[in-house]
């Protein structure tokens, strides 16, 4: 344990996860974690950078922890727990604050997009959104951040961060490394597939959620907009629609792209899309049948948030204690250095 390299990720309980979230990000955070000692943390915190409903915000991070732990993550050997649980999220982040420019924020594409589409709530939450992920990375002291490639600019971010932070008080931070599979980094919508898949984009049937049912899943599939020829040809600028499908299909079966396009060289769309849809099913199918099993047992998944947060409270307080430190605070009152 000692001697593993650590990772830390998070997903937001702003709904159930996608399928861009699964090939993106979850389905790397299992296979990950038997290698890295692993924190993986459901980001409440981050969720209310945008209005939620407080009874759907609550049983989503129920749902979020059933998913994570049915997708293969198990509490007992990884670090399973909920942001808000840790305060030294916080305490950090407003640390970080003060080391963080406004230039820097204000170039951050997931403000400027998410700001965008939301003019009426454009809060300061949302603006220092990515100082509030650094604390969460470098509280843990990750060596790698499992993310999809939306995520990648504020991975670099954090590094900036902790790198302006270590030039003046010494190497308090390890620096983190991106991690991006090479294929499903970024599944786009299947309605409008110049654009990232997203949780809060449900309402056209783009969207694949991770506890769908199979009929629901097939109907996407077969409707996901496509282009006017009929070659299954991977071309992400001229043929988004079939290059996104190409590349589902692929995570999903462990495909090369040119083995695909040889499989079903000579047929067409109709052909292709309910395989794909097919595939995601039975990729999908385990997890939701496991996901729907765990949540039956609420006690379980309280008794997981509990030993979580004791768990990441000692990793990230002993980190915040040495910032204090350096930054001239008296850290005398931070929670005593528990035993692990
Ligand atoms: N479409 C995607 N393709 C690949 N990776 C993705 N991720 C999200 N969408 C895709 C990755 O999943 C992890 C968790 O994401 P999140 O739910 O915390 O936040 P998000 O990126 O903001 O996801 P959504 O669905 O777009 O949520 P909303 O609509 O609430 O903002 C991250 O590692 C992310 O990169």
């Amino acid at each position: 344990m000692e001697n593993k390299k650590i990772i830390l990720s998070g997903i937001q309980p702003t709904g159930i996860a996608t399928l861009g979230s699964y090939l993106g990000a979850l389905k790397n955070w299992a296979a990950l974690s038997d290698e890295y000692d692993c924190y993986y943390t459901v980001v409440d915190m981050h969720a209310i950078t945008a209005r939620q409903v407080p009874a759907d915000l609550r049983r989503t991070q129920y749902e979020q922890v059933a998913i994570l732990i049915a997708c293969g993550i198990d509490p007992g050997k990884n670090t399973l727990f909920i942001q808000s649980h840790v305060p030294a999220h916080a305490q950090l982040a407003w640390v970080l604050n003060c080391y963080t420019m406004f230039g820097e924020l204000s170039r951050m594409t997931q403000f400027k997009d998410k700001s965008a589409k939301n003019d009426e709530n454009i809060n300061a939450g949302l603006f220092t959104y990515p100082t509030l992920q650094a604390a969460d990375i470098l509280l843990y002291q990750a060596d790698l951040v499992p993310v999809g490639a939306d995520q990648k600019q504020h991975v670099e971010l954090t590094r900036n961060i902790a790198v302006r932070f270590n030039g003046i008080y010494g190497d308090v931070f390890k620096l983190p490394e991106p991690y991006i599979p090479e294929v499903g980094g970024k599944i786009m919508d299947l309605q409008t597939p110049t654009r990232k898949m997203s949780k809060s984009e449900i309402a056209d049937g783009g969207c694949i959620l991770m506890l769908d049912k199979p009929e629901d899943i097939l109907r996407s599939f077969k409707r996901a907009v496509t282009d006017s020829e009929t070659c299954i040809r991977f071309d992400p600028d001229n043929k988004p629609g079939i290059s996104n499908l190409i590349q589902i299909y692929s995570v999903c079966t462990g495909k090369e792209y040119t083995d695909i396009e040889n499989e079903f060289s000579g047929k067409g769309y109709g052909d292709f899309k309910p395989v794909v849809g097919e595939a995601v099913i039975e990729l999908l199918r385990p997890i939701r049948e496991e996901t729907r099993k765990i949540l039956a047992d609420k006690a379980y998944l309280e008794n997981v948030f509990k030993e979580g947060a004791e768990k990441a409270s000692y990793t990230a307080n002993k980190t915040l204690r040495k910032v204090y430190k350096k930054i001239g605070f008296i850290d005398s009152f931070l929670p005593a250095k528990a035993q692990r």
